[in-house]
């Protein structure tokens, strides 16, 4: 069960504790090769990935079309800066901007940078556009999100562990109860000064937690009404997770701003972005906003070879009908015994939450249990697992996965 001293598993996991800051607490693993939805320990053991890296490996480990890609494009040129032109980054503002349905593309790398760009687009629009005064701008956000880590993004964050002795932490944020839109409503009346609402259309790291049906459909209206930007964060329910290309999707929503990131390399690369319209990414100028690696080709590369993928393979159509079959599978096996109380989820992006208090480690001990079985998982919140194969997954392999999760439960039931 625990990890042999002196083995391989071992040797890496001291290096890490030594020489590493302790700023994660993660299952005692240690991996060395993935394919598809499988990945290898140092000893050779073999497992069902059941985490995709946070929803960053959708397309399965090591694709080998986006990997040549990546590799094609590393030998020929890396970077360049934005300070000269490159010949892949248009092509890939071209697929992303059509694939999506908007007019320009944002390039940078990680998600809380996408993140970033879209606060700061929204800002501007603000003062330029929809006349609010001078450093009068607030952006409505929810509470329990998860948006990344900057000290910005952690300034509107309610989870005391990210948060606590990082301030002084930024203004501008007003934050509302997730899935009430009367809260969404009341906040936008209070304030002449609300310039938009940051939402995840699933939150994620609250436990994949769904709203109510219809929610993003009328605060996107409620937006719509009073000119305030709805910025969808789709950086981990975007790119076919929840059975659609975007989570959004599901009630025909267009965010004013979206915000990409995780698959939209499938792992291989950090590539994120933002996409808006012209009225609304006209606001960003020469020297308002860059980074050195967003938009390099190696990315631009990846991106389209990414979301290609995508396509082919029709991962959305695969998620939502082994989404369907997973939710289906479990909820038969709750009946069976207490220790599951609920599964949730849209897609392949799924949680069940253990009935058990928030600080038992039941979660953590079924996650150790399932990795013996060969299924690896993380609990998040204390009593809630997430459950995200890659969408590459066969309806054979998630039966067997099925199998896998539901005994590991049962024998957890019986104690
Ligand atoms: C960590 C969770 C997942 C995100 C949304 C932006 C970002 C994320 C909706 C920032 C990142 C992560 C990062 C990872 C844990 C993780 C996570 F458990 F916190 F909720 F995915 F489930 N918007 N999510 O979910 O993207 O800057 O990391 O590229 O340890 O912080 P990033």
């Amino acid at each position: 069960m625990s990890i042999i001293q002196g083995s391989a598993s071992a040797d890496a996991i001291a290096l890490e504790e030594k020489y590493g800051a302790h700023n994660y607490h993660p299952l005692p693993v240690v991996l060395n090769r993935g394919k598809g939805v499988f990945v290898w320990d140092v000893e050779g053991k073999k497992y069902y990935d059941f985490l995709s890296a946070y929803s960053a490996v959708n397309q399965g480990h090591c694709h080998p079309k986006i990997v040549e890609a990546m590799v094609n494009q590393a030998q020929t040129l890396t970077l360049t800066s934005r300070a000269f032109h490159n010949d892949v980054l248009g092509k890939f503002e071209k697929y992303i901007t059509n694939t999506f349905g908007f007019d320009k593309f944002l390039p940078m790398n990680t998600g809380a940078e996408a993140v970033e760009t879209a606060l700061k687009i929204c800002r501007k629009w603000a003062y330029e556009k929809k006349g609010i005064q001078e450093n009068q701008a607030e952006i409505i956000v929810c509470e329990n999100n998860f948006h990344g880590r900057t000290t910005t993004i952690i300034s509107f964050s309610n989870d005391p562990i990210a948060r606590k002795n990082f301030g002084p932490y930024t203004a501008g944020f007003i934050k509302i109860e997730y899935d009430n839109l009367k809260a969404l409503e009341d906040a936008i009346i209070a304030n002449k000064n609300v310039a938009g609402f940051l939402v995840e259309p699933i939150q994620g790291e609250a436990g994949v937690y769904v709203p109510t049906d219809g929610y993003l459909a009328k605060a996107k209206e409620l937006c719509e009404k009073h000119n305030v930007l709805f910025i969808a964060d789709e950086v981990q329910t975007g790119i076919a997770r929840t059975g659609k290309m975007l989570a959004v999707d599901h009630e025909n929503v267009k965010p004013d701003i979206l915000i990409l990131g995780k698959a939209l390399s499938g792992g291989a690369y950090p590539v994120s972005g933002v996409l808006a319209d012209n009225p609304i990414m006209g606001v960003i100028k020469p020297g308002n906003h860059g980074s050195t690696f967003g938009g390099n080709p190696v990315a631009a590369a990846v991106g389209i070879a990414a979301l290609e993928v995508v396509k082919n393979e029709k991962l959305a159509e695969n998620s939502q009908l082994l989404g369907e079959l997973f939710r289906a599978e479990l909820t038969k096996f709750i009946t069976t015994c207490d220790l599951v109380s609920l599964v949730r989820g849209k897609g392949l992006l799924n949680a069940i939450i253990i009935n058990d208090t928030e600080d038992s480690s039941t979660a953590w001990d079924i996650c150790m249990a399932l990795k013996e079985n060969g299924l690896l998982a993380k609990p998040t919140h204390g009593n809630i697992i997430r459950f995200a194969p890659p969408l590459v997954m066969t309806k054979e392999q998630l039966l067997d996965c099925v199998s896998i999760i539901t005994k590991t439960l049962a024998a957890f039931a019986k104690k």
